[in-house]
């Protein structure tokens, strides 16, 4: 069966892992590149990296980004000759930065280095940019526009928040390969990722809305909220902050069009209805996510949702 997940970094990697070891299923992943940043000349592609580290086995799973067994040397080197280190690169995760922007610089596509770099850590899965052009998450605050890892990791997502924009999102393409993969789909999957900042960039890239929305496969979401709050990550603020419902019946309602199912929490499971309303099934059953177990067993009933539509 051919799955196709549009996926933030941390929030995705668990269901991820999760479909890859479920029999049968051929993963292709549509990352977020909008909180993509450069650090010390380096380009780095966290949830990229964070999905590729994921399926390969090398996350750093209490942290949910970076590489396990991690060192930061260069970081602290880096410190001691007055470079800011507010973006903590790893000694491992540098190199996978240093691969990238190498060919980047040699002018290949993001595309093709990703996959390059998912090959050589043994992901057997695909992974695909949204896009090869440059897509940035802005968070516009009081203060003025700050670049997603400024928001999130140097202001610990304390800034107020007034909007959300993905910058050069209107003249961005699809990666090679990204509309083939959803329309080739026998399912879709939302991962439960932030809807703002992970895969609203991602529907920002002209052309991947169309492809959902013509797509012969099930479109299956996985809520990143569940009560009030988001699982983990400032969700809750930036949704907010467009003026969404910090509710599971707030997502079905970003992503109604073309959604067919959204399997939502036991402790949510009074929002059925409303997303009855909204034309999106609800599927309950457990979302969070402690171990292995878990991630294959949320990840099967997202599969059965389509299977049994
Ligand atoms: N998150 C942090 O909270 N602090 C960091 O210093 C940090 C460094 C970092 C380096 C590489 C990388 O791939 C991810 C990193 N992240 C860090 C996580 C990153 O901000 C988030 O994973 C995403 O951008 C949110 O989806």
């Amino acid at each position: 069966m051919h799955v196709t997940a549009l996926a933030g970094g941390t929030g995705a990697a668990k269901l991820l892992r999760g479909l890859t070891a479920l029999p049968d299923v051929d993963l292709t992943v549509i990352g977020n590149t909008g909180d993509d940043t450069e650090v010390w000349g380096l380009h780095v592609c966290p949830d990229l990296d964070s999905v590729t580290y994921a399926l390969a086995g090398l996350l750093d799973v209490e942290r949910g980004w970076g590489r396990r067994d991690e060192t930061f040397h260069c970081r602290d080197a880096m410190a001691a000759l007055g470079e800011a280190t507010w973006f903590s690169i790893g000694d491992r995760d540098a190199a996978t930065h240093l691969v990238r922007t190498a060919a980047l610089r040699r002018g290949e596509p993001l595309s093709r280095v990703t996959a390059t770099i998912a090959r050589r850590l043994g992901v057997a899965s695909r992974i695909l940019p949204m896009s090869d052009d440059p897509v940035r998450t802005i968070v516009d605050t009081p203060d003025g526009p700050l670049a997603f890892q400024e928001y999130f990791v140097r202001e610990h997502a304390r800034a107020k928040v007034r909007d959300v924009r993905y910058a050069g999102a209107a003249d961005a393409r699809p990666a090679p390969g990204v509309v083939e993969a959803l329309v080739s789909a026998d399912v879709i999957v939302l991962c439960p990722s932030n809807p703002m900042t992970s895969i609203g960039p991602i529907l920002a890239v002209p052309g991947i809305v169309d492809a959902l929305r013509s797509a012969p496969g099930f479109v299956v979401g996985v809520s990143p909220i569940v009560g009030d709050r988001a699982v983990s990550g400032p969700a809750g603020e930036l949704m907010r902050a467009r003026g969404v419902p910090v509710t599971v019946a707030g997502v079905a309602q970003l992503y109604a069009p073309w959604l067919a199912a959204l399997v939502i929490d036991v402790r949510d499971r009074e929002a059925s209805a409303r997303l009855r309303d909204l034309g999106v099934r609800a599927v309950v059953t457990e979302t969070i996510m402690v171990n292995a177990a878990h991630e294959r067993a949320l990840a099967r009933v997202a599969i059965e949702a389509a299977r049994s539509a």
